[in-house]
């Protein structure tokens, strides 16, 4: 009797035709051999090895560095399930539209059969899938970002528990590039692009998408979060999850080197881009990392601003978009030192530094293992997870959002990430900086109707006796000149060391209409090139800038029409009233 993923397997190869099948095992002797094949094939280069032993290039195509959200769909029975945050169709024109487009698509390629598990292999919380693909390039990089192999296949045996992802090259182009995700037949179907987030299921569509379905199904939260642990000088490490958009600053956060004047402090990282975070029997919210790598940005990455990561992706990472230098060696916008003479592009072609193109693509990232990190916790594997003491809502924000503040409780932290707003970054295709609204960080990512997740976030804390507090920062505060009014990354541990007084107790507060916002002294600035008058415009609030934020933060509620809960209105109001409207 075959078991229902050899079925399903058996049914997607009747319907893909490719030549041969291939199961992966996720044995480093396996990986080795895909990586062979691919640099045979040309679709993977040999970077320094001397440099940078084990690690590789892949250009993907240039109309493919992305993730495309408009072509990305959440196909639930109704479209009010999948709610105006998310593209929709029927389930049954999606099948019928991409199957299509999948009907011989494998036709000359292998097809490589990839089980893994999202999360800790022993953890209760954790989930399998199985990704069904033609590109040896996602193979690998799952490898890398997911426990992948064996030990998926051994948790799934005979049962038809995980999640299938059906995903092809097909042929590249944009006009017939679909993402569909069936949340509830948990399934996914995305054909046309190689790139990261629309081609590594187990990333977006599977541990956020699908996931954020389950978790309101379920009774817990699959968020778009790092998580980190801070350690302070006496011992106690308090654990912190922050939602930031995309290329917004979660790796950076969540392997903050602390600078030589924060003596005694240490950030332990968990994970740092998706967090599933469960109940306790305590009453707290407990977060486990669902993946096992870091997809992260490249350009602005030196051994300033992520000293650890760049620790991390000197051996064993596949690096996606970069340029190459004479040398072999990857590089990128941000880098340290100074650019090389001349290089290679992301796109193959001659750069120097007079080229007015950029040698890397502002999306080029590199895919490397989670256990290279210097500051990986000790708990980062726990299969309970690690409990979460606080909770950060952060975006691009040139203006208005101060540095830090804290909300008054649960219901208006809800309300704090439902209002995020940031400028958008070439992680996703389209315009770059222009303000949009992006709750909780999850726009791009919440499987199923956004009026209901708010309805559901308000309902988690009311399960948890002990909630993480709730803040918002804004790390990306500008002067009318253009220039960062705030130093960030090590810094921010400046910020986070309010949070954590916060958290404790052991510090102030002034109440403002907007939030609790520190006093002056409560932001460490000693040797920064803060003055007291930038620190005073950080953190004030700017009465008539929120009065006027108002009527946008309604007319975006008012699209969730009958789904939007009343306690977010409630919120509004009483925001309208503290200030004096
Ligand atoms: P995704 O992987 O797309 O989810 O991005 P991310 O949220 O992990 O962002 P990441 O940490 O990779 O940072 C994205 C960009 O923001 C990089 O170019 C960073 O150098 C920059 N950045 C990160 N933190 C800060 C900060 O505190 N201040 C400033 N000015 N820039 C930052
Ligand atoms: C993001 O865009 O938030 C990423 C990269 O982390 S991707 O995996 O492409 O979504
Ligand atoms: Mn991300």
């Amino acid at each position: 009797m075959p078991t229902p993923l050899e079925r399903w397997v058996e049914e997607t190869a009747q319907l893909t035709r490719p030549k041969n099948i291939h199961w992966c095992d996720g044995s480093e002797a396996e990986y080795h051999r895909l990586i062979q094949e691919m640099t045979q094939a040309g679709t993977l280069s040999e970077l320094n090895q001397k440099e940078y032993p084990a690690c590789f290039l892949h250009r993907s195509d240039p109309s493919d560095v992305a993730r495309t959200e408009h072509l990305t769909f959440v196909c639930t029975r109704t479209k009010d399930d999948a709610g105006p945050n998310n593209n929709w169709m029927a389930p049954p024109e999606a099948k019928e539209k991409v199957g299509a487009l999948f009907s011989g698509a494998m036709k000359d390629r292998t097809m490589y059969v990839v089980p893994y598990i999202m999360g800790p292999a022993s953890s209760p919380y954790s989930q399998c899938g199985v990704e069904i693909t033609d590109s040896p390039y996602v193979a690998v990089n799952m490898r890398i970002m997911t426990r992948m192999g064996k030990a998926a296949l051994d948790r799934i045996g005979a049962s038809d528990n995980y999640v299938k992802g059906l995903h092809s090259l097909g042929d590249l182009s944009p006009e017939r590039r679909f993402i569909m995700h069936f949340p509830e037949e948990r399934l996914i179907w995305s054909v046309g692009s190689g790139y990261g987030g629309n081609a590594l299921l187990g990333k977006k569509c599977f541990a956020l998408r699908l996931g954020s379905h389950m978790a309101k199904e379920e009774g817990w939260l699959a968020e778009h979060m790092l998580v980190l642990g801070i350690e302070d000088p006496s011992g106690r490490t308090t654990y912190v999850a922050a939602a930031f958009p995309s290329a917004c600053g979660k790796t950076n956060l969540a392997m903050l080197v602390p600078p030589a004047s924060q003596k005694g402090y240490k950030i332990w990282t968990v994970g740092e881009d998706i967090a599933w975070m469960h109940p306790g029997p305590d009453g707290r919210l407990w977060a486990i990392n669902p993946e096992a790598g870091f997809f992260g940005v490249a350009p602005g990455t030196n051994s300033r601003t992520n000293p650890n990561v760049m620790a991390t992706i000197r051996k064993n990472t596949i690096y996606t978009n970069v340029a190459v230098t004479p040398h072999g060696t990857p590089y990128w916008e941000g880098m340290d030192g100074p650019p090389p003479h001349e290089a290679i592009d992301w796109q193959g072609k001659p750069w120097t530094p007079d080229s007015v193109t950029k040698a890397a693509h502002p999306n080029s990232r590199f895919t490397t293992p989670a256990t290279q990190c210097p500051s990986m916790s000790s708990e980062w594997e726990n299969p309970q997870g690690v409990p979460i003491s606080a909770i950060l809502f952060g975006g691009r924000r040139a203006s208005l959002i101060p540095l830090v503040y804290q909300s008054f409780n649960w219901q208006h932290g809800v309300f704090l990430g439902a209002t995020m707003t940031s400028e958008t970054t070439a992680a996703a295709t389209g315009a770059v900086g222009v303000v949009r609204r992006d709750p909780m960080a999850m726009l791009p990512f919440c499987g199923y109707n956004m009026g209901d997740y708010f309805g559901h976030w308000l309902r988690m804390g009311q399960k948890l006796t002990n909630p993480p507090q709730i803040f918002r920062v804004n790390w990306f505060r500008m002067n009318a000149e253009g220039k960062y009014l705030w130093p960030g990354f090590g810094e921010n541990l400046r910020v986070l060391r309010w949070v954590l007084g916060r958290v404790h107790g052991e510090v102030g507060a002034a109440e403002t209409p907007i939030g609790n916002l520190p006093h002056p002294s409560g932001i460490d600035v000693t040797g920064l090139d803060v003055t007291s008058e930038t620190l005073h415009e950080l953190l004030t609030v700017d009465w008539k800038g929120w009065q006027e934020a108002i009527a946008g933060q309604k007319e975006y509620f008012q699209k969730y029409g009958e789904r939007m809960p009343k306690e977010i209105w409630q919120q509004c109001e009483a925001l309208e009233k503290r200030l004096g409207q």
